[in-house]
């Protein structure tokens, strides 16, 4: 039998997050919010590169219930950390503190309030069937939740529109770098609170902009499918950051923001005499082409034929970008042998998770295949979830926060 990931109704997951909240708060939230964790269809590291890239939303999201306060204390609960709360004031939020999810969870009211946006004081309880450290971004599901939630109760109108979404997002992404010290770009962010139901987003990180791609994979008889490899996934122990850091140094040397911006890949890449630096800014060039590959495929309706555009991406985030593993690669191979039409790792690798393009016939023999590879290889289990496109980070339960007139909309 393999593991299969399931995702909470809105009911239950606000039901979990309330019972919590009443059982550590001794009273009811304002409401209960929920934002989703993502996976990346394709256009992977590339988001911190100018570059675009293809996510798509998952029915697994985190709960907050959440409760103003009339003071500038911030009390947190979680069923998914040890140990489960934190107390503070909203200026005892910084670069620092103890627990990365007490950095996730309230890294944005901090970025909120620098910004000059009046944000109070709040208690929440978060309850999530993201999973944990599997790069579908259960990090940026419990910022972008307490985000939307803060949005609300402060009556900032954020949420209301695509541009002010755009603008949450940024202050999520900037939560993660500033006060979490993660250096990750803002494709998590964006994805979970800028998707539509159903579709996923092309992100345009240059200019920020979204467009939505349905990918008809059920009309073309395809599932994706996610493979939790159950490996460890961490994005603040310097692998990703050097990574970062050396496409930083690379377009700054070639005299632009980022390497999206360089007019001809092939001339920069002739000017690249170290292997390394060759080898990453090659990745970040051919990925950004795939993303057009891909999108240019889908829109045609020709989904089924992007599998050999995933196994490059593969190829090039395992030998050139060297962000895969070797429980990535099994279970890429595993999938592939076993008929899906095309898999790569996904999310920043290390660990994580892979997805696997397969006709829906397949998907239960692909997952058992992936699970005896794994036997074979004495990797422990992996588990998974075929791949939905969900809808965006909203408020799931109590009632709308009256705005005053005049606010962003
Ligand atoms: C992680 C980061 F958080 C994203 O910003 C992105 O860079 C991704 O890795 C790789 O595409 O999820």
């Amino acid at each position: 039998m393999v593991e299969i990931l399931n995702s909470w109704s809105h009911a239950d997951g606000a039901a979990r997050a309330s019972a919590l909240f009443r059982s550590r708060f001794d009273t009811e939230p304002d409401g209960v919010w929920a934002a989703p964790g993502r996976v990346n269809v394709i256009g992977e590291h590339v988001d911190y590169n100018g570059g675009p890239c293809l996510p798509i939303a998952l029915p697994h999201r985190t709960y907050v219930a959440l409760r103003a306060r009339p003071d500038d204390r911030v009390r947190l609960t979680t069923r998914q950390a040890d140990p489960p709360t934190w107390e503070g004031r909203l200026a005892d939020i910084a670069p620092g503190l103890a627990d990365d999810w007490v950095a996730y969870a309230a890294g944005a009211a901090r970025v909120l309030l620098d910004d000059g946006y009046p944000i109070g004081g709040f208690d929440a309880a978060i309850d999530s069937c993201v999973p944990l450290g599997a790069g579908l971004s259960s990090s940026a599901a419990i910022e972008c939740a307490v985000a939307i939630a803060l949005d609300d109760v402060n009556r900032l109108g954020l949420a209301a529109s695509d541009q002010g979404r755009a603008r949450l997002a940024g202050v999520c992404a900037r939560a993660e770098n500033e006060i979490v010290g993660a250096p990750t770009g803002g494709m998590d962010q964006a994805a979970s609170l800028r998707t539509a139901d159903g579709k996923a987003i092309l992100l345009d990180t240059l200019d920020n902009s979204v467009r939505q791609v349905p990918l008809g994979l059920d009309d073309a008889g395809l599932a994706l499918l996610v493979i939790d490899t159950r490996a460890h996934h961490a994005l603040v122990d310097g692998q990703y950051a050097a990574r970062r850091r050396t496409c930083e140094q690379v377009a700054a040397r070639l005299g632009v923001r980022t390497l999206r911006e360089v007019a001809d890949p092939q001339a920069a890449l002739a000017t690249l005499t170290d292997d390394v630096e060759l080898r990453r800014v090659r990745h970040v060039f051919t990925e950004i082409a795939r993303v057009g590959t891909v999108v240019s495929l889908v829109e045609a309706g020709r989904v089924a034929e992007i599998g050999p555009v995933l196994d490059a991406s593969h190829a090039s985030l395992r030998d050139d970008y060297e962000v895969s593993c070797p429980e990535l690669d099994v279970a890429v191979e595993a999938s592939r042998a076993a008929g899906a039409l095309g898999a790569r790792m996904t999310g920043g690798g290390f660990g994580g998770s892979a997805i696997a393009l397969v006709p829906s016939d397949l998907t239960g023999i692909v997952m058992d295949a992936v699970a005896a590879a794994f036997g074979d290889h004495g990797m422990g289990h992996p588990a998974f979830l075929v791949a939905r496109a969900a809808g965006p980070a909203e408020r799931v339960a109590g009632s709308p926060v009256a705005r005053p007139a005049g606010v962003l909309a």
